[in-house]
């Protein structure tokens, strides 16, 4: 193993000079070869070159997609599709300890107790990324749950999820997360109504003590969570309450919730009524509830709102003596409601028609002012004209769902249900562009920052609820499926099928990559789900256990290739709270820690402190572990948890040495050393002759390394002050740790060098 390694060093040593990109013996197959062998077309080809992405190389946008029933987001890049994350929101994760330390578990706790039942599952529909005047800002995802109306705070530095609140009103929900151009509020609209106090009340009091509702929730940006106390809902009538948006620009200070089943029809089928699916259709429009939200802030400050489960609403007749709510038709069973960049337009499509029907804000400002109505549902709400409000309506297939917009002026694309297609047309003049078929049945679909005051073209993914036979089969459970398609000309082109194996996966949104700026590493110490530093930090050397309150706190530490305290006791029946540090500052050396049989399951990345709390009951022998393969001692990164049965003293440990070393033993490590520390010094000189500062990556392996080789000298020190004793044993030890260090400082040098040349660097001459 460390022959081998040596000889990797040197090897590469000697590589760094003069050979540079040689011919490669891979390229022996032409383009043509590889067509034929593949059985790829031209189109084929063409397709994979417009989304390859080489090794190494980055994507240009980063999609943010709902997990559907996981409960989970994740992330992909465009145009590679390659996934790089998913992120545990309201079902537990365990790579991500989410859910498993208590820090996460108190996010998760607090919001999946619904009913004295702990949710194990959500329904997450919409992601919605946080805005600053309209444009996406790249700092927070929120993401609603349909089944338990919840909504889900992640913060975008290090993609983790801070926050769960649940709705105080509502029994089902979907109308969320969509937010205000900058962020103030998050809007979550119910669906299928309930009574809003939550109490039993029979379906014959349906018109009466039924309800839907929208919830503003209150984001505050500088802490990075919703403030539940300054939120509050306004309460609807009950019609099934579907999506929303928020205004922009010159709509700035409204929101849309559209609906079906206005109808009020309350099912029955066992009973010989007609189904929820025929009751629900009759009429032929349903309506879009337009909501003065700025002025429903000032409404609840007024104290006219009415608190209901200790949670403020402005009820229906309050909001309509204030002037704050009106209804517009929208066509049979409505779904989507998308506000134009511009914010002058919004687009509502049909499910049971072929008509996108396109709204003007102008217009509908002017049938307010002049309080020109055409009427009012049964609870009073005033009813704009259909005609009056509309800039145009068109016919873009059969079942339009969803509307995203293009960097291109006027242009918009539509997903299409029943005839599997994405219709791209003009709104402003009313004419069909293009349509191009999809496999199968689009629900969603997103351009690049395409809800957003700033669309960026380029692509359009298509959410298709189906895959059937685009796939490898594996069962009758089938992947869902996301389709890449280019939208840069002005024929759309198919590209790419992504199979998406966790749920299905409603609504995603697409951020160009470079906003985004997350953490490399912690704070040290740092409780990452608070953000701040935890009490239970530890710093190397400082590791210690302590019993206070009935309780055993092991204040330990993480670093390559140990976990400080190797050897845990404790008593049957004792409770242990095992903090644990990773004290690392290299990227990417996360360290994992699992105990056998009782359910822990730490993720430390670095700087992260994460606690696991948990009761022995059991007298027994409990290894534990490092899960991460975090270096070539990672499988040596363990430790023992000793549960002592009542009563029994402590013995004091006598160690059984696997080898008795001796003075020649020590010499040859400290030869090996020396030759290792030559290569190292090699490859420092490599870097300091470059231009390396013009590099961060590299100035933060450099600073890495730097520390390992402090740790070595370390161990160096006490290896030879025990060969000064003439304690063999303790000096080689410690000199096989002086080198274990010397090799993660090779490990991120090279890191460091192979950068270097990948990049560019130059040579500077002093
Ligand atoms: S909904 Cu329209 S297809 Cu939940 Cu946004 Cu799924
Ligand atoms: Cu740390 Cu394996």
């Amino acid at each position: 193993m460390r022959k081998h390694f040596i000889k990797a060093l040197a090897c590469s040593a000697a590589l760094s000079i003069g050979v540079t990109a040689a011919g490669s013996v891979f390229a022996q197959d032409t383009l043509e070869d590889v067509m034929k062998a593949r059985g790829l077309t031209q189109k084929d080809v063409l397709a994979a070159a417009k989304t390859y992405v080489p090794t190494g190389g980055r994507d240009e946008f980063i999609a943010v997609s709902s997990g559907g029933q996981s409960g989970q987001i994740f992330l992909y890049g465009i145009p590679s599709m390659r996934i790089l994350k998913y992120i545990g929101v309201f079902t537990p994760e365990p790579w991500q300890g989410y859910g498993f330390d208590d820090e996460s578990k108190a996010v998760l706790h607090a919001g999946n107790l619904i009913n004295d039942n702990r949710i194990t599952f959500g329904d997450t529909h919409h992601p919605a990324i946080s805005e600053t005047n309209g444009e996406y800002d790249g700092e927070y995802v929120f993401i609603n749950d349909k089944a338990n109306p919840r909504l889900a705070v992640i913060d975008m530095k290090d993609f983790e999820t801070k926050q769960i609140v649940i709705n105080p009103i509502m029994s089902s929900e979907h109308g969320g997360a969509f937010v205000s151009p900058n962020t103030d509020y998050i809007i979550e609209a119910t669906q299928y109504p309930a009574p809003l106090n939550r109490k039993y009340t029979p379906l014959s009091k349906f018109n009466e003590e039924y309800r839907g509702a929208v919830t503003y929730w209150k984001f505050n940006r500088e802490k990075g969570r919703i403030d539940v106390d300054a939120s509050f809902s306004l309460e609807l009538p009950p019609y099934s309450q579907d999506l929303s948006d928020f205004g922009k620009g010159p709509s700035d200070g409204w929101t849309l919730t559209n609906s079906f089943c206005s109808e009020r029809y309350v099912g029955g089928i066992e009973k010989g009524r007609p189904p929820f699916e025929a009751g629900c259709s009759q009429k032929d429009t349903d309506f879009v509830h337009m909501i003065n939200w700025k002025r429903a802030i000032e409404i609840v400050k007024e104290g006219k709102a009415e608190k209901i489960n200790g949670h403020n609403v402005i009820m229906m007749k309050t909001a309509i003596k204030e002037g704050i709510l009106f209804l517009i038709p929208e066509p049979k069973s409505p779904h989507g409601v998308d506000v134009s960049p511009d914010g002058k337009f919004f687009i509502v499509s049909g499910k049971l028609d072929t008509h996108a029907s396109v709204y003007s804000f102008e217009k509908i400002f002017k049938l307010i002012k002049d309080k020109d109505y055409a009427g009012r549902d049964p609870y009073g709400i005033p009813i704009l004209d259909l005609k009056k409000s509309l800039h145009l309506q068109l016919s873009v297939g059969l079942g339009p769902l969803h509307t995203q917009y293009d960097s291109k002026p006027c242009t918009v694309y539509t997903s299409i249900y029943v005839d599997s297609q994405v219709t791209k047309w003009d709104y402003c003049k009313g004419k069909v562009l293009d349509t191009i078929n999809i496999h199968y049945n689009i629900g969603h679909l997103m351009t690049m920052e395409g809800d957003s005051v700033k669309p960026k073209g380029k692509y359009l993914v298509a959410l298709n609820k189906l895959a059937i036979d685009r796939f490898n089969p594996v069962g009758p459970l089938h992947p869902q499926n996301h389709q890449l398609i280019d939208i840069s000309g002005d024929k759309m082109q198919l590209l790419y099928d992504m199979p998406v194996p966790l749920g299905e996966p409603h609504y995603a949104v697409a951020i160009k990559a470079d906003k985004l700026k997350p953490k490399v590493r912690y704070k040290l110490g740092w409780n990452s789900r608070k953000d701040r530093k935890s009490k239970y930090r530890t710093r190397p050397g400082r590791e210690k256990v302590v019993r206070k309150d009935g309780v055993v706190h092991v204040y330990g530490t993480l670093i390559r290739s140990h976990i400080t305290p190797e050897i845990i006791e404790v008593e049957e029946g004792e409770t242990v709270s095992i903090h644990m540090t990773n004290v690392e500052r290299a990227q990417d050396e996360t360290h994992g820690f699992a105990i056998y049989g009782h359910n822990v399951n730490l993720s430390v990345e670095p700087g992260k402190t994460a606690s696991a709390t948990f009761k022995v009951k059991n007298p027994g022998v409990y290894p534990y572990y490092c899960t991460e393969f975090c270096s070539a001692l990672h499988l040596e990164m363990e430790g023992i948890l000793l549960v002592r049965p009542k009563g029994m003293k402590a013995t004091k440990i006598k160690f059984q040495e696997g080898q008795v070393y001796t003075e020649a033993d020590f010499k040859k490590q400290v030869k090996t050393n020396i030759a290792t520390q030559g290569v190292i010094d090699s490859v420092v000189k490599f870097i300091t002759e470059r231009n390396y500062k013009d590099f961060p990556t590299v100035v933060g392996l450099v600073e890495d390394a730097v520390e390992q080789l402090g740790f070595a000298a370390e161990s160096k020190k006490k290896a030879e002050d025990f060969a000064a004793k003439k304690d063999w044993q303790n000096a080689t030890l410690w000199a096989q740790q002086w080198f274990q260090y010397q090799v993660k400082t090779a490990d991120m040098g090279l890191r460091a060098k192979t950068y270097l040349e990948q990049n560019g660097a130059k040579k500077v001459t002093k």
